[in-house]
């Protein structure tokens, strides 16, 4: 279980890395799902536990509020995770929330989690 700690942060730079590469990522969403079927069946691949939580959206809005953890966007729709227009509030570091002010119309991309998304970058148009 140590071993699939250390893949799963080994993983993580490259799930970061692959959503500012932008619109390859969408084509891709599907395939953990795969993956983790022949893992389920096979070998022990610790691997594959990070890639069910892979979902990468990018999209455009516009920042309604920033907090001490989030910045609230009302956005468009994002069909990499199916997601209508909506306002919602995303987690964010310290690094994005400085980046933006409420009135903002920005770009971001999000890595998608059980409660929302997260900002994994952001900037203004
Ligand atoms: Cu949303």
């Amino acid at each position: 279980m140590r071993f699939a700690t250390l893949m799963i942060m080994l993983a993580a730079p490259l799930a970061l890395a692959a959503c500012d590469n932008g619109n390859d990522s969408a084509e891709t969403a599907d395939m953990p799902m795969a993956d983790e079927k022949m893992a389920m069946g096979g070998e022990d691949m610790p691997m594959m536990q990070s890639g069910e939580s892979a979902e990468i959206g990018r999209g455009e809005g516009t920042v309604t509020a920033v907090d001490a953890e989030k910045i609230t966007i009302d956005h468009g729709p994002i069909p990499e995770v199916n997601w209508p227009a909506m306002t919602m509030a995303f987690e964010a570091d310290e690094t994005a929330r400085e980046a933006v002010a409420v009135g903002d119309a920005v770009t971001f991309a999000f890595r998608k989690t059980d409660s929302g998304g997260e900002i994994t970058s952001i900037t203004k148009r």
